[in-house]
């Protein structure tokens, strides 16, 4: 009697423990999700206690001073190490044009994501869609939009056209191995600001959560099976969690909760974007925590990078002990003489930048993770 009651103990242990450390315990909303989706996706709660990964936009595409030399990046050139998230953003996808809306070939695109992939790096994709009631760009807010292209509106199958050569580029992208490339996508981003056409001052609750469910099944009737999807919104306007969920469409249509968010000015220490971003760490680390979720700072910087210690002291302050996956740096441009004023436009070191130790000191914090860190963990195994 005695030893039936402590094998029968034993299996329970064995089994409780076995259900605990099963990687399949977190799947993504995708009930259809590819297996190495499901395993990204588990991998990423699993490795949350170990640090942030760090990533940058267009990474691979170009950097300052320089475009399309394989297998270069800024990151690499300051570090020895790639990034271990990199960015990319399929604007002009729509037009079914040859390069997204910052030049970056769609073929090279690809190419680049697979490599990522292949060398167990993670990517995550945006898309500056263009207005499609309009013809005008993502920054055309003009009201009404988003009604025009739900079902029923004018331009709704103008979005779905849209909507097939974004889904044809998702289901292109393959590593070696054959299989599909799991992809953190970021749709309809920093709506709480006021910027694009979904955003909040342009759109109601109710339209976006409609586009948000409307794309997210439109996007699995036709196949496409690898995206973890993710919520973000801006800084702008999200003082509470409230205000951060306001536009949340439900724990069934989101996999992670994120938000951007940019300092500026002219070098100084800047206190204020520190608590800025400490508060919203704060919220999107307790969202996450509620409705077990992933979170991240999907965009971030300060253009230029003009203050000596904004690495290990301004950003490292910033994410404190919070549990996130990532934090993305936004592109290196290099010169940009459309913007106003004309200004050198980047917000990761390069070589010879002048505070590129400090980021070396970032790097080497064992809380930061970047390529040969994610390899080590398998993330699609
Ligand atoms: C902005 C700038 C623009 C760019 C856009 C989309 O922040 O970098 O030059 O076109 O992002 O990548």
């Amino acid at each position: 009697m005695k030893r039936s009651l402590s094998i029968l103990i034993a299996v329970l242990i064995i089994s409780c423990k076995g259900n605990n450390e099963g990687t399949n315990k977190v799947l993504p909303i995708d009930k259809q999700a590819t297996e190495e989706t499901k395993k990204l996706y588990a991998n990423l709660f699993n490795i949350k206690d170990k640090g942030f990964m760090f990533g940058h936009q267009d990474d691979l595409a170009y950097g300052v001073e320089w475009k399309y030399e394989e297998g270069r990046s800024d990151i690499k050139d300051v570090t020895g190490d790639y990034p271990a998230v990199y960015g990319w953003d399929i604007g002009r996808i729509e037009n079914n044009a040859d390069k997204n809306l910052d030049g970056v070939p769609f073929d090279k695109m690809r190419e680049y994501i697979k490599q990522v992939y292949d060398r167990g790096g993670v990517n995550t994709i945006s898309w500056h869609i263009n207005n499609p009631m309009t013809g005008g760009d993502s920054w055309d807010n003009t009201p009404g939009t988003v009604a025009s292209i739900l079902p029923g509106g004018e331009q709704h199958e103008k979005y779905k056209r849209w909507l097939d050569s974004a889904a044809a580029f998702l289901l292109s992208l393959k590593g070696s191995d054959g299989k599909p490339v799991p992809i953190l996508y970021r749709p309809y981003h920093e709506f709480t600001g006021n910027w694009f056409w979904w955003c909040k001052n342009t759109t109601s609750k109710e339209d976006f959560i409609n586009l948000w469910k409307f794309t997210v099944n439109y996007f699995q009737e036709k196949g496409v099976h690898n995206l973890i999807y993710v919520y973000n919104t801006s800084d702008a306007n999200v003082n509470t969690k409230e205000d951060f969920l306001a536009y949340y469409p439900g724990d069934n249509m989101v996999d992670m909760v994120s938000f951007d968010i940019y300092q500026s000015g002219g070098g100084e220490k800047q206190d204020k974007f520190i608590n800025d971003t400490k508060r919203l760490v704060g919220i999107i680390d307790e969202v996450a925590q509620e409705r077990s979720k992933l979170s991240a700072i999907a965009e971030c910087g300060y253009e230029q990078v003009p203050y000596e210690k904004w690495w290990t002291e301004t950003l490292m302050n910033s994410i404190g002990n919070h549990e996130i996956s990532y934090v993305l740096v936004w592109r290196n441009h290099g010169w940009n003489e459309w913007m106003k004023p004309p200004r050198m436009h980047y917000y990761a070191p390069y070589k010879g930048h002048q505070y590129e130790k400090d980021f070396i000191e970032f790097y080497k914090n064992n809380k930061t993770l970047f390529q040969q860190d994610v390899t080590k963990f398998n993330l699609y195994k």
